[in-house]
Formats: C-alpha cells, sequence, structure tokens
C-alpha cells in the first residue's frame, strides 16, 4: 500500500537517504540503504550499510537505539529500501525488526532482487507489523539512490554511465603539444570522485594504446579501485602497459572478440573476457559483480553504446574553450579515446568525427573509425531523448547530466 506521508514522516524518510549516502563507493554491489526509527515522534536511533558485508541499515538503526539506552519497541522504523528477508552475508532484517517489536515499517523502495521483491513485508505484515510503502518524491529519489543495484538485479547487466569533455567546438582531444585537458580542474576532481564511485570504468584499446593511462580513482575519499576495463578485440594491449604494471591496484579486464589470441595478457595477469559484442561483455561483467561502469573511452566508445542501446546516463562536460583542428590527433584517457569492441584506432573527435552527427557516428562506429571518412549516413532512429536532465556550472565548466533508463 502507498502511503500518503505526514510531512514529519517524509522528513525522516529524507534523513534516511542521505544517511544511506554514507555507503557510497563502498557497499557494491549491494545497495546504499539507510534508517531511522521514531518513537513518540522523537528520533530514537539512524544508521545506514556502511561496508560490504556490515551490518544492515536496519540492524545499524537497531544498535544504534540500543546504544542510546532507547527501546525500539511500538516504534516506526523509516528504511529506504525494503527489508530483507534472506540470511546472506548478514542475517535476516526481518528477524530483527519482528524481535525488537517495532511497530510500524515505512519503506522508500521496493528490492526488485530475485530474493526478495516483496518477501520481507510480506512477513512483516504477517508478524502484525504495519507496513507502508512511501509514494511520490521520497519513493523516487530512493530508486534513484541505486540505479546500479536495481539494474543489476533486474537484467544481471551493469549500469552504464558515459563520460565526455568537449570544448565549444565539439572536440574531445587537444592537439599534440597542448594542454591535455579539456575541462577544469573542478571537473577532473569530480571524475575522479565518479571513478571511485563506479565498480569499474571502461576504455577502447584506441585510448589505452595512445595515452598509457592508469585509470585509477585518484580521489582522498576513495575506499576502493574501480575495476578497469579495455574494449580491445584483438588483444593488443601492450604487456608493458601502465595498466598490467599496477594489478597490484586494482584488476584489469580485457575485452576482446572470439578469434583473439589472449594468451600473453592472461599470462600477464589480466582478466579476459571474450564477447561478440558490447552486450554480451555487459552480461559477462554483470556476472562479475559489476554493477556500475563509467565510460572513459571517448566518442568512438560512445557511438558503439550508444548504438547498442546501452546508455543509461550521460555525464558532459562542456569547457568555454575552441580547440579547432580538423585531422585525428592524439587522445587522452581521461578525455577522448576510440575503441569500441571492434578496437578502433584512436580519434580526435573533431573535423566530422566529432559530437556534432552523434547519429551518423553511431551507425557504424568501427567500420568509420578504421576507414577515417566521412560518416556513414543514418539508416534509421538513432536519436534518444533523455528521461530528465540537469545543467550546472562546474568551474569555468558547464556539466549536463542525463538520464535514459530508470530502474
Ligand atoms: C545491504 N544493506 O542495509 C540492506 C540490504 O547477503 P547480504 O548481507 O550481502 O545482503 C545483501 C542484500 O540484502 C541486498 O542485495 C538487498 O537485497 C538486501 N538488503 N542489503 O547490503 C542493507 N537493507
Ligand atoms: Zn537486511
Amino acid at each position: 500500500m502507498n502511503a500518503q506521508l505526514t510531512a514529519t514522516g517524509r522528513a525522516h524518510l529524507r534523513r534516511a537517504l542521505e544517511l544511506a549516502e554514507g555507503g557510497r563507493g563502498r557497499v557494491s554491489p549491494n545497495p546504499l540503504v539507510g534508517a531511522v526509527i521514531v518513537r513518540g515522534g522523537e528520533l530514537i536511533g539512524e544508521g545506514f550499510h556502511a561496508v560490504l558485508g556490515g551490518l544492515h541499515a536496519e540492524r545499524a538503526a537497531l544498535e544504534d537505539c540500543r546504544q542510546r539506552g532507547e527501546d525500539p519497541a511500538e516504534a516506526t522504523l523509516y528504511v529506504t529500501l525494503e527489508p530483507c528477508a534472506h540470511q546472506g552475508r548478514q542475517p535476516s532484517c526481518t528477524e530483527a525488526i519482528l524481535e525488537a517489536g517495532i511497530a510500524r515499517v515505512v519503506i522508500a523502495s521496493d528490492d526488485p532482487s530475485e530474493k526478495a521483491s516483496g518477501r520481507g513485508p510480506g512477513i512483516l505484515r504477517d508478524g502484525g507489523i504495519e507496513v507502508e510503502f512511501a509514494a511520490g518524491e521520497e519513493a523516487a529519489a530512493a530508486r534513484l539512490l541505486n540505479q546500479p543495484f536495481r539494474k543489476h538485479a533486474r537484467t544481471g547487466l551493469p549500469l552504464v554511465t558515459l563520460k565526455l569533455a568537449m570544448s565549444l567546438d565539439g572536440c574531445t582531444s587537444t592537439a599534440p603539444g597542448d594542454s591535455p585537458w579539456i575541462s577544469s580542474e573542478q571537473s577532473r576532481a569530480l571524475v575522479h570522485r565518479w571513478r571511485a564511485e563506479s565498480d569499474a570504468i571502461a576504455i577502447g584499446i584506441g585510448t589505452a594504446l595512445a595515452d598509457d593511462p592508469l585509470l585509477t580513482a585518484r580521489d582522498s575519499d576513495t575506499a576502493r579501485q574501480p575495476t578497469r576495463v579495455v574494449f580491445d578485440s584483438q588483444a593488443r594491449l601492450p604487456l608493458d602497459s601502465q595498466l598490467l604494471r599496477t594489478l597490484d591496484q586494482s584488476p584489469v579486464i580485457v575485452v576482446t572478440a572470439p578469434h583473439a589470441d589472449s594468451t600473453a595478457l592472461r599470462d600477464a595477469g589480466a582478466e579476459i573476457v571474450v564477447a561478440e559484442g558490447i552486450s554480451s561483455a555487459l552480461a559477462d561483467l554483470g556476472r562479475r559483480n559489476i554493477a556500475s561502469l563509467f565510460l572513459e573511452g571517448g566518442p568512438t566508445l560512445a557511438a558503439g553504446f550508444t548504438e547498442a542501446g546501452e546508455i543509461d546516463e550521460a555525464r558532459v562536460f562542456i569547457a568555454p574553450v575552441l580547440l579547432g583542428g580538423s585531422e585525428p590527433q592524439t587522445v587522452n584517457a581521461s578525455r577522448a579515446g576510440g575503441g569500441g569492441v571492434g578496437g578502433s584506432p584512436p580519434h580526435g573527435g573533431c573535423g566530422g568525427q566529432g559530437l556534432e552527427s552523434p547519429g551518423a557516428a553511431s551507425r557504424r562506429p568501427e567500420q568509420r573509425a578504421v576507414q577515417g571518412g566521412p560518416p556513414t549516413p543514418p539508416t534509421g532512429p538513432v536519436r534518444q531523448a533523455p528521461l530528465s536532465f540537469g545543467v550546472e556550472r562546474i568551474g569555468d565548466d558547464t556539466l549536463i547530466t542525463a538520464r535514459f533508463k530508470e530502474w
């Protein structure tokens, strides 16, 4: 049942949502969850899921209650995700809620995973607890909080977020000899935070060859490094690349085509995913518990994912500079790069290969990049309108975020 909550009830849920943020970058593939316990209008306990394998939010809030010397009996529990009913890394939360004598549970979002999907709320109701699902803004915020978890639970695939930085004239890379950066320092800091919040970062082989990037998260708050993924159909990633030399920092997955000989890469310590295309690569990454994939590979990789219909979110920085140039240019991993699954050479995203013709670009990205000629004309619908989007200033840059799917 969807509840019409009072303003106070909604405020408690908003506090629970705020608490849930404390687990960002620390609990994947599990969800971000926050909970507060209220009795007689007074908040007597709060908690969140802080670390993968640690206490679930509900138990953390009950524990907080006890530490404050409060009794949760007859209280209301506000929680951002439906309580679990299974024994996993942690014991079931429904059991703890029943044992504590909680009278009412207000839930902001459902849990679409197979082991959940309403079981917990059902058990609570059977146990005589009043259970309500919130509607409206707080419910929407709770679902948005866990898009990677929700998509992974529903489809087995990671949530894909595309990141690009471009100049006012649509370039996604700078000329040789110029500073390699397009976006401002503040934007780059934000990108490092996003890397730290992602399970994996992907680039194409073109970028890997041109830039020899590290792809680690250099954010002071980084709890764990993302897995690095290279789409490299021919298994050309150099054995002395920075990626393979830093396997002690985080794993490297190389996605190759079925015919490629990846023995040397495997011997060097890379994990190999053999995939026919982007969708099958995503399915494999999902099976490895990668619930979020951050694309940093530039226009060609972006075009491949767009054509496959696999972009869930885009975050694009526009910097107030002109970069010019109509020739393919060198690329830097954190700004641009080439290489879909097919493994194309890098290009600069300018001179007819840039973002001004995304429809054409997404038709046959590999062929386009390999041939280097003008884009092939569109042969079908390619335009994807976002479900929602926002615009903000980051340093000197403009950041456009757009959501194409909601899970
Ligand atoms: C969490 N934190 O606060 C809640 C979760 O086996 P486990 O312990 O890893 O359980 C993970 C599942 O538990 C998760 O997929 C979700 O369905 C449910 N609820 N999980 O990690 C929490 N409330
Ligand atoms: Zn739980």
